[in-house]
């Protein structure tokens, strides 16, 4: 029997492979994320479903935080308006699945870099926005002065984090036990230990400071002073369109840049306007199309910071002295005032 180029055979495979080249060129056109974002008009972000200082929902329905920032900053860089976001909160066990579906553009929830998460769960870290540790909380009155006095001790912690897995290292490692007392949601984890469910709680240091003022008595709970980990926090994107990562990863750095010259929300339009050092014209879009070589307008990162402001400013409205949290600056110090935030230079 001969195949004429008629015949029913090579009509059905020559649909299918019609059928194939047009998905191959959807599903290219799919993986350009900023001609996503643009032609949906907002940013898909997600976030911790409620962690004071980095992502909170007020009665309003009002986001804020220093990861809400970043997911704002992203989408003044790329669609011109701060508010054009869609905060998606997600709990540390749905938030790279999420990531991976195409369910946000960009993941911004306290999440650790890690090897295994850059690599296996087919993910990419483009910076960190708030180098952490991993601590322990106690009541006072349990006596207890370090982790090393917390053999047999119930732990609460969530699953599906860098957290639990280090509890358990640092316990087999010095051949203690504990009692694993487990959440999946941190919402639930504080109220548990608050009500004694747990002798410790264990998560990130800047996670236990900004969750002991909700707790009934503040006053009577320590942070034990060893810190077990290193957290480096900061936002993921999809494997596979890296036109996508390089303006999340520049995003930040603008903002940090910023801070590092000295560009505030308050005098960004004065500093354009006047300014004749190189690098701050760049940045602000005044000289080089920086912002052309991202697919973006030249304006992109004077957006960010007029609209949303540079990276201490963020820091001190959500974290630092101008919040409830008072945290220090220590590592997330600009690199110059002896902390480890540092951009790439701009040009
Ligand atoms: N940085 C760690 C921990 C992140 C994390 O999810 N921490 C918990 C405890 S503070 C949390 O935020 N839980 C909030 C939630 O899942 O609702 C990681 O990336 O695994």
């Amino acid at each position: 029997m001969s195949l004429t180029l008629d015949h029913p055979v090579w009509r059905s495979a020559r649909a299918l492979l019609w059928i194939t080249a047009v998905s191959l060129v959807a599903f290219q056109a799919g993986a350009d994320t900023l001609e996503t974002v643009r032609s949906r008009g907002t940013l898909l972000c997600g976030v911790n479903e409620g962690l004071p200082g980095f992502s909170m929902s007020d009665a309003k329905g009002e986001w804020s935080g220093l990861d809400v920032d970043l997911c704002r900053a992203i989408a003044a860089a790329t669609i011109g308006d701060a508010t054009a976001v869609t905060f998606i909160p997600l709990t540390a066990r749905d938030r790279f699945p999420a990531l991976r579906a195409g369910e946000v553009d960009v993941l911004v929830r306290n999440t650790t870099w890690t090897l295994a998460r850059d690599s296996r769960l087919a993910v990419d870290f483009v910076g960190v926005n708030y180098y952490d540790g991993q601590a322990f909380m106690t009541r006072a009155e349990n006596g207890f002065k370090s982790v090393t006095d917390l053999g047999g001790a119930r732990i609460c912690v969530t699953r599906n984090t860098t957290t639990a897995l280090n509890l358990t290292d640092y316990f087999r490692t010095r051949g203690m036990t504990f009692e694993p007392v487990t959440f999946v949601r941190s919402q639930e984890m504080f109220p548990a230990y608050d009500a004694g469910l747990c002798d410790v709680v264990t998560a990130d240091q800047s996670s236990l400071s900004a969750n002991i003022p909700k707790l009934a008595r503040p006053g009577e709970h320590l942070i034990l002073p060893e810190v077990i980990s290193k957290e480096p926090l900061g936002p993921a994107v999809k494997h596979g369109d890296n036109r996508w990562s390089d303006i999340v990863r520049w995003t930040l750095y603008a903002m940090i840049a910023a801070e590092e010259h000295g560009v505030t929300s308050k005098n960004a339009a004065r500093v354009r306007a006047k300014t004749t050092r190189a690098e701050v014209r760049r940045l602000l879009g005044v000289e080089e199309s920086l912002g052309t070589m991202l697919g973006l307008p030249d304006d992109w990162a004077y957006q960010v910071l007029v609209q949303v402001g540079n990276y201490g400013e963020s820091f001190d409205r959500h974290l630092g002295a101008g919040s409830p949290i008072k945290l220090q600056r220590g590592m997330n110090a600009i690199w110059s005032e002896g902390g480890l935030m540092y951009a790439m230079p701009f040009r």
